[in-house]
């Protein structure tokens, strides 16, 4: 051998040997990680053993820039990326709260899930070209796939959309591939083949491994997978000389030389020709079974359990290894050794960083007590807060629980007969007040943008209505999308029938003509999907506007949009931030899919995202001139019976913004005060007029966004005037109006104003008939707000208003 040759051979040997090493260190913390579950160390663990040579193999082809969306399996992947340090391991193990020692998280996850930290001190993207990006994993299955596909078009749109290139921070030109991952049985879910629909039907440079151990936790493949193979099942997907779709390659989890092949060759092809591509690696082993919730053998047989140690992928590769002459087996068990050694250590310093804190905090609290210059003279007394500080003081691994649970019952015993009782009682609670305020927040904080890109930062600018001029809610909308897509290059818009017809309400008319393809989109029917293609594209700094078709049909994106989306920010601990815009209509028209007004549905399932319900699209405009210039997601529900009805045109149309969470008065009167929102102001509006004629006057206001909800106390400040409130919508009894009345009865105060009781009026419990009149009769209306409204002022006052009927 020449020289040249010999160095070659030992450059060979050197990574072969990095990637042994790197498959046992990360074996053994998963063994590890085991044992501190089941000492009580840590709450739960799921790790990857079993999977680690084929995550090396994939880790070698993700360069700077790519992107991945997977699943707790990819611990030794995220380590071969240099994304996840054995100490960070156990400090995710332990469920640690402080973002330096487990940045994917601060705890807010299971462990073995993370997000690459990308936004920064300011609230800007970082340099995403030079990092190794990870979207924030969630624990639903296929929960990772709508994402996906919006990693994976974000390439084709930075590659085909030349006014893109100008963002050199956020893509090279298209060339980042999406990396997903998913287990076998997930992919049973139908997230994943709706993505893998559309990825093949977009062509979008998408890497899809599957890393197939057999098992959905006892769940045998045969029940879960048509074919019992993921691959074969798949094969209509597979590309053919004339026709698009996957590339599909087979490896097995086992097989280092076979899968660095595989994937050297698939990555590339995608990552040139933007074709996605499958990769079904099989014979994967759960060496420590699913999690450490159960054991594998209630349910594995005695044979399956021997093939998975025979086929162990560390194993085959050490055989592999010395039968090529690239090592001994001493030099290997050596190896290993130093990797055992590597892990525990590791394991002590997380262990330490995480507990010592905790420990501190107990010390403190216990000086406290221990040192108080207030013996009380009541002994009973004393001797429960000797008691409650004496059991703290055994624990000796507390948690925070613990301190604070104590230190709460102490502030409640101490001394109450004592004159020298402020001693203690001041300092504890001072203690309390300091390191709650301090701890409580990793709980809590980050659910919506708090840094400048708040939505709630962004100033109002009043819309100039004009005097002689009105038109077509729907041109309001379509005018102010003209200009907003002019001044940003980021914005998107997607969605059924949103591209060549310019939506079914064509409040997109003319747009793809004037902007493209590429940035007025139409897709296939597929809403969750289409949300995820929002998120993903808006991780990778895009700004989308996703138009889901019907309001009723958001139910099919829920999940993502409930699951992913509105804990994006939160679950990261502000790593992450995906400014999605979503446009929706709703609320009455026809028929029970087409008029439905669910607004509890998503107030309740998607803190973390805002909620505007405007009246009129004067006021959508503003929104979406709002949350542009933001980075808060939110949804915004068109009034559907708005888009004819006409309308004042705002002359400074595409400047004005609407703030959220500022409700609007929209008539003044000192009797009641009636609380609604979206299409149900126009009928408010037409009761208001009918109880004018027997002198009654209605407050009316409009709250125009549920969440935030009136910022500023504006309702009970109503209420002040009027003692009487009617919260009216067209949600279900005990919806959206039972959340408003929430807000102001308790929240604002508003019960100790109130002389008479508050009332809540709504649609019927089932959804809107379609029948003639069935809108009269299933919702609301006009009428129903006349009595309701006259039967609160005839139970104040049933002199001045007689019974009617
Ligand atoms: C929607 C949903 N249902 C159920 C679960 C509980 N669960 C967690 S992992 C899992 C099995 C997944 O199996 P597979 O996809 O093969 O991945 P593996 O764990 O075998 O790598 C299940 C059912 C979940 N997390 N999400
Ligand atoms: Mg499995």
């Amino acid at each position: 051998m020449s020289s040249k040759q010999n160095l070659s051979f030992e450059d060979f040997k050197k990574e072969v040997l990095a990637d042994y090493r790197l498959a046992n260190l990360s074996r053994q913390v998963s063994l590890l990680g085991r044992k501190e579950v089941l000492s009580g160390k840590a709450k739960f663990g799921i790790f990857g053993d079993g999977k680690e040579i084929a995550q090396i193999a994939l880790a070698k082809q993700f360069k700077e820039g790519d992107w991945r969306s997977g699943y707790y399996r990819d611990q030794t992947f995220m380590m071969a990326i240099g994304g996840f340090s054995p100490e960070e391991f156990f400090a995710q193990l332990y469920g640690d709260t402080n973002i330096e020692n487990n940045p994917a998280n601060g705890g807010r996850s299971f462990n073995n899930h993370w997000g690459t930290r990308f936004i920064d001190d300011k609230g800007n993207w970082k340099d995403i070209t030079k990092t190794k990006n990870t979207s924030a994993d969630i624990s639903p299955t296929a929960g990772q796939m709508p994402r996906l596909l919006g990693l994976a078009w974000a390439s084709k749109l930075f590659r085909e959309n030349e006014e893109l290139h100008q963002f050199t921070t956020l893509s090279n030109k298209g060339n980042e591939v999406a990396f997903g991952t998913i287990g076998d049985a997930s992919t049973t879910e139908g997230p994943f083949w709706e993505t893998l629909n559309a990825a093949g039907v977009l062509q979008v440079p998408l890497a899809m491994s599957v890393w197939d151990d057999g098992f959905g936790i006892s769940v045998p493949r045969h029940l879960q997978t048509i074919k019992d193979n993921i691959s074969e099942a798949l094969s209509g997907f597979e590309k053919t000389k004339n026709k698009p779709g996957f590339y599909i390659y087979k490896a097995k989890a086992w097989d280092y030389a076979g899968l660095l092949k595989v994937y050297k060759e698939g990555i590339e092809k995608c990552r040139t020709e933007h074709v996605p591509v499958l990769f079904h690696i099989t014979e994967a082993t759960q060496p420590q079974g699913h999690s450490t919730s159960g054991s594998h053998e209630r349910y594995k047989t005695p044979e399956r359990l021997k093939f998975e140690q025979e086929f162990d992928a560390i194993t085959k590769m050490g055989e592999w290894i010395v039968e090529k002459n690239i090592a001994t087996k001493e030099e290997l068990d050596e190896i290993v050794k130093e990797t055992i050694q590597e892990a525990k250590e590791a394991k002590k310093i997380a262990w330490k960083k995480y507990i010592e804190p905790i420990k501190a905090e107990k010390q403190a609290l216990l000086d406290i007590v221990n040192n108080r210059g207030c013996k009380c003279v009541l002994q009973e007394e004393n001797d429960q807060v000797d008691e409650l500080a004496n059991n703290l003081s055994k624990i000796l691994t507390p948690t925070r629980k613990d301190v604070f649970s104590t230190a709460k019952k102490i502030v409640r015993n101490v001394c109450s007969g004592c004159g020298s009782k402020h001693i203690l009682h001041t300092q504890l609670k001072s203690w309390l007040k300091e390191n709650y305020d301090e701890i409580a927040p990793r709980y809590h904080k980050y659910l919506y943008v708090e840094d400048d890109k708040s939505a709630l930062k962004v100033k109002a600018v009043t819309p100039i209505l004009s005097n002689d001029k009105t038109v077509a809610g729907r041109e309001i909308l379509r005018d102010n999308f003209k200009l907003l897509f002019a001044k940003n290059p980021k914005i998107l818009t997607f969605g059924e029938d949103t591209g060549k017809i310019g939506g079914v309400n064509q409040a997109m008319e003319g747009m793809q003509e004037t902007y493209g393809e590429l940035r007025v989109t139409d897709t296939g029917i597929r809403e969750n999907t289409i949300l995820g293609q929002g998120i993903g594209v808006a991780l990778r700094g895009l700004r989308p506007l996703v138009e889901i078709q019907y309001f009723d049909y958001l139910m099919y994106a829920l999940q993502t949009l409930s699951d992913d989306l509105a804990t994006t920010h939160w679950r990261t601990a502000g790593g992450q931030k995906a400014p999605v815009v979503i446009r929706t209509r709703g609320h009455r028209l026809e028929g029970i899919w087409h008029s439905g007004s669910p607004l509890s549905m998503v107030i309740n399932s998607i803190r973390g995202v805002y909620v505007c319900v405007p009246r009129n699209m004067t006021q959508a405009a503003g929104f979406y001139n709002t949350l542009f210039q933001s980075d808060d997601s939110a949804l915004v529900i068109e009034p559907l019976n708005g888009y004819r009805l006409h309308e004042k045109y705002p002359e400074n149309i595409g400047e004005y913004s609407v703030p959220l969470g500022v409700p609007e008065i929209l008539e003044e009167g000192d009797d009641i005060t009636l609380v609604t929102y979206g299409s149900c102001v126009r009928i408010a509006q037409d009761a208001i007029k009918q109880l004018k004629s027997f002198k009654i006057n209605v407050e009316l206001i409009d709250v125009q966004t549920l969440l935030p909800f009136d910022i500023d106390n504006t309702i009970v400040e109503s209420i002040k005037k009027t003692g009487k409130v009617l919260f009216f919508d067209e949600d279900v009894p005990g919806g959206a109006t039972a959340y408003m009345m929430q807000k102001v009865v308790e929240e604002q105060g508003a019960f100790y104003y109130l002389d008479s009781q508050p009332k809540t009026l709504t649609a019927e419990e089932h959804r809107p008939a379609y029948a003639t009149d069935g809108d009269y009769f299933s919702n609301p209306n006009a009428e129903n707000v006349f009595e309701t409204i006259y039967a609160m002022m005839h139970d104040n006052n049933p002199e001045k208003y007689p019974e009617l009927y």
